[in-house]
């Protein structure tokens, strides 16, 4: 073992010859001797790692995964998985995030950089033990150390390098469904999203836009004119959003195949031929995401798109997903017929179901896939959980090629640390449940430590039917993550706001507006996360070091001012809420109707009507918004509106940059400062404005400790 100092606070552990996966940027050079630190460690054919817990630690991180937010209780598996139930038994989902935090009496990060599969035994089988098992013998293992859950956290994420940057525009409300089925249907679609002025900046395409699923083409019979739709929508201000998966068509004058093929862009099988799974399309090859040239040519096929218009994408099944592989079937096929020849006892009976229903997804498919890497040739399994970052790397290679100071919105459903860097994530198949409403609010904070802060869940849920209150609280919550998209299964019920009754559609009408009225603030909130190597959406515990804090799971704080208590039952119409502070509530309804409560620190019952959500502003802080509109482009932030909960002084830098060009690398931003003092019931208001604002004008509420509110307007 090697060991390296990354920096004052972090060290890196080599073991054996690692895999550059090239999700650290900056791994440290200088070599000490030294060897991990807390961990009982064991090397063999795997790598161990041991820790006894104290009663009271807890183990935060772990990303894109079930449970709550303090993962201890349950065994997690890092291995990118196909899986459409997310049901609170499963090990592992689409993400490989192998980043957490141990907070005990020592608190300190870890962080696996490993690109295979990873079991953590977070005291599942003994209770107070946490065993990380690393099938391989070669790993770089990060011990970081700091004070605190938020500092540590950010030493980590800087280690990492900065997080993509989305366009502004992708802070709007995006629309999905599997699939709308043809062109006239998205636009009806828009239409209704413009007619009944509801907010809308996207609206996705899924599978059925393409001709046979196959990637980089379009259906002349179902959307005619291509172009011609993502225009006229563009030009009413709704981006269309393709889907791209991962599996390549095996089609003899397919473009995409024949170049693949010829120029071997494919990943292999054992006898060095193009691996064969069939996935959507049918039979196809995977790109080979880890070739850096297959994986620049992929890239390069969005260029098609982009020049009819198209500004975003999603990736997906890129874990990579396979329904069966040549291999899998024959096995099946051998089984059954053996199988055949036997009298069919219970015993046989299980043996002729398992025989199926495990042909998805099997690891022998996996380890039977090759890459063409630049060290040679390497097993799939031994990368799999870096297939989709690579798939990710591969899209943003290309824009950069293709318009190399234009953002793209792009976000996958594969991941692994590194590919935060080239585009988000949203968290795959949940189901219309309540119980997927409070995984998300719980996941969400876990992801963002992992480096994933453009990210967020189908809201109202993929699989199943969504009901109207479903819809509703999950909409309340929606709007605070950074990708907000309503997404929906086959078969499954409408769920556009507009597609229950007209009470619901006003709800969500109103819930949707209030995210554009925060878009200042959010994206001001997003930009400086990024640029600071820090988290969006935070667990309470990791501002308030308090033994109540650290208990609640289901508030979050969002930004630097707010603090958010979400409703995730059925019926209910009030919760507790935890306050570490006094807070000041803005009880949501309509965000032109404030009305302001001061709420004292502690435990509060709060009552929440299912036409109302909470908005807690921190004390000492300040909430900037604005107005809503139909679309981010017709966002007019020339006068803004200022809620500032202020005992003695708050202060609050709003970011901007022009949401599109990446000209803000160039310093082309902005900053408005804004610094509200209070001394015996008299303030004082400064601004300081440096950059082009666009900001003219400043509705400004204050409100004291006492809760006394005074208003102003401040002319800028
Ligand atoms: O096997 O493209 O997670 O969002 O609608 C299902 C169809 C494939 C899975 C994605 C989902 C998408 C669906 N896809």
């Amino acid at each position: 073992m090697k060991s390296f100092i990354v920096n004052k606070n972090i060290m890196r552990y080599e073991i054996g010859n690692p895999i550059d996966t090239d999700a650290v940027v900056n791994k440290g050079s200088k070599e000490v001797e030294s060897s991990i630190p807390f961990f009982e460690v064991q090397i063999k054919d795997e790598i161990r790692l041991n820790l006894v817990m104290g009663k009271n630690n807890k183990i935060y991180g772990l990303g894109q995964n079930i449970r709550g937010i303090n993962k201890r209780g349950w065994i997690y598996e890092s291995f990118c998985s196909d899986d459409p139930n997310h049901s609170p038994d499963k090990k592992s989902l689409y993400g490989a995030h192998n980043f957490f935090i141990v907070d005990g009496c020592e608190k300190f990060g870890v962080y696996i950089d490993f690109a295979s599969k990873i079991t953590y035994d977070v005291g599942y089988i003994k209770k107070d033990e946490l065993n990380v098992t690393i099938d391989g013998k070669d790993a770089n293992i990060y011990i970081i150390t700091g004070s605190g859950l938020r500092e540590i956290t950010k030493k980590f994420l800087d280690i990492i390098g900065k997080g993509y940057v989305p366009p502004k525009w992708a802070f709007g409300y995006l629309q999905s469904r599997w699939s709308y089925p043809t062109g006239n249907e998205v636009e009806r679609i828009a239409n209704e999203f413009i007619e009944r002025k509801i907010p809308c900046d996207g609206i996705c395409l899924d599978l059925d836009y393409m001709e046979d699923f196959k990637d980089f083409t379009l259906s002349e019979e179902r959307f005619p004119n291509f172009k011609g739709l993502v225009q006229r929508l563009k030009d009413k201000g709704i981006k269309i959003i393709p889907i791209i998966d991962a599996g390549v068509k095996i089609e003899k004058d397919y473009k995409v195949y024949e170049e693949g093929i010829k120029n071997s862009y494919f990943t292999l099988d054992k006898e060095g031929k193009p691996f064969v799974g069939a996935v959507w399309p049918g039979k196809v090859h995977f790109p080979d995401f880890l070739n850096k040239d297959a994986r620049l040519w992929f890239g390069m096929q969005y260029k098609s798109l982009i020049e009819m218009g198209v500004e975003g994408f999603w990736n997906d099944m890129n874990e990579p997903a396979i329904f069966y592989s040549e291999n899998g079937i024959d096995k099946a096929y051998k089984k059954i017929d053996e199988l055949k020849k036997q009298e069919l006892n219970i015993h046989t009976f299980f043996q002729l179901k398992d025989s199926v229903n495990n042909i998805n997804n099997s690891i022998d498919d996996y380890k039977s896939m090759y890459h063409n890497t630049e060290k040679g040739i390497v097993n799939h399994y031994n990368v799999h959980n870096i297939y989709g970052y690579n798939m990710t790397k591969s899209a943003s290679e290309g824009f950069n090629k293709i318009d190399n100071n234009k953002r793209f919105l792009l976000f996958s459903r594969a991941s692994a640390i590194g590919a935060h860097r080239y585009g988000g994530i949203w968290t795959g198949d949940n189901s219309s449940w309540w119980e997927h409403l409070i995984m998300n609010i719980k996941m969400l904070p876990s992801i963002n430590m992992c480096g994933f802060i453009y990210s967020g869940a189908d809201t109202c849920g993929f699989g199943s039917n969504v009901d109207s209150e479903l819809a509703t609280r999950w909409n309340q919550f929606s709007i605070f993550a950074p990708l907000y998209r309503n997404h929906a299964g086959r078969g499954t019920r409408n769920q556009e706001p507009f597609a229950f009754d007209i009470e619901t559609e006003e709800i969500i009408r109103n819930t949707i507006k209030f995210r554009y009225a925060m878009i200042p603030y959010l994206y001001s909130e997003y930009m400086k996360s990024i640029n600071s190597s820090d988290m969006l959406i935070a667990p309470l515990c990791f501002e308030y070091d308090d033994k109540h804090a650290s208990q609640v799971e289901d508030q979050l704080l969002v930004g630097d001012s707010l603090m958010i208590a979400p409703i995730y039952e059925p019926n209910k119409r009030g919760r507790y809420v935890y306050l570490p502070e006094d807070m000041l509530l803005w009880k949501v309804k309509d965000y032109n109707n404030k009305i302001l409560e001061v709420i004292n620190k502690g435990h509060n019952y709060i009552d929440v009507n299912i036409d109302e959500f909470c908005v807690f502003i921190r004390k000492n802080k300040i909430f900037v918004h604005g107005e809503a509109a139909q679309s981010t482009e017709k966002l007019n932030n020339k006068t803004l509106n200022l809620i500032a909960f202020v005992e003695n002084k708050a202060e609050y830098n709003l970011y901007d940059d022009d949401g599109i060009s990446k000209d803000y690398k160039k310093d082309k931003k902005s900053n408005l400062k804004i610094i509200i003092t209070v001394e015996n019931e008299k303030y004082n208001i400064k601004i300081e404005n440096t950059g082009n604002n666009e900001v003219k004008k400043l509705n400004v509420t204050i409100v004291t400790a006492y809760g006394k509110e005074i208003k102003e307007i401040v002319n800028i």
